[in-house]
């Protein structure tokens, strides 16, 4: 019998949701647990198409609307080769921000529909569980100041959201909504039941293909 795979889980959300401490304590708890995971982030800074990335957002640097799409979904794909091996080792990866960001970011500037966003990034490797943790602007003013980079203002992040709405009325990808105002631990939990059951799902089943 082939070995089984490990399962590709996307934490999605508004800014101060907790997207990377909610991912680094499901791969820690994973981990503990005995099932080998990782984390990864995109953009990934670390290429050389994420420096660029990285500049761009640190407003070191001016980049074209759709030139900075497709560098986003260009950073995905170099990441691709990678992300299937893992998997296929039976590696689980939790990643934090995928091709939804990708879509939400740039359909929020005037002048991008959805279609064309999403359309760099069909094919990529199909998450087995979307979990979009989910904060109201108010709680999530709470939390702190928005950062400097750029998108971080509170209009932006208010078209951001209703584009992730529009996104997650898709069926055909695995979105689950988490209360992201509950406590780190609640939040945890939740999280770490619909990793656990998406392990246990798809552990035999081939992996998709997104928005294919
Ligand atoms: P953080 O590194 O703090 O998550 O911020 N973004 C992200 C896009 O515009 N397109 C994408 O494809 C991705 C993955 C979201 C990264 C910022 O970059 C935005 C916030």
């Amino acid at each position: 019998m082939a070995s089984k795979r490990g399962a590709l889980i996307v934490l999605e959300g508004v800014d101060r949701a907790g997207k990377t401490t909610q991912c680094k304590k499901l791969v820690q708890a994973l981990q503990q647990s005995g099932r080998p995971a990782e984390m990864m982030r995109f953009p990934d800074r670390s290429t050389t198409i994420g420096q660029l990335i990285s500049a761009y957002l640190e407003k070191k640097s001016d980049l074209e609307d759709h030139t900075v799409h497709l560098l986003f979904s260009a950073n995905r794909w170099e990441l691709v080769p990678v992300m299937k091996k893992k998997l296929d080792q039976g590696i689980t990866l939790v990643v934090d921000r995928y091709a939804f960001s990708g879509v939400a970011f740039t359909s929020a500037k005037p002048g991008f529909c959805l279609d064309w966003c999403k359309r760099p990034d069909v094919g990529l490797p199909k998450p087995d569980l979307v979990m979009f943790l989910q904060l109201n602007p108010a709680e999530a003013a709470l939390r702190g100041q928005f950062g400097n980079e750029r998108y971080e203002t509170s209009a932006f992040q208010k078209s951001v959201q209703e584009k992730f709405e529009q996104l997650m009325k898709d069926p055909s990808v695995n979105w689950k909504i988490i209360d992201a105002s509950q406590n780190v631990e609640g939040v945890h939990a939740d999280i770490r039941t619909h990793s656990l059951n998406a392990i246990n799902e798809t552990q035999n089943m081939p992996l998709g293909e997104l928005w294919k």
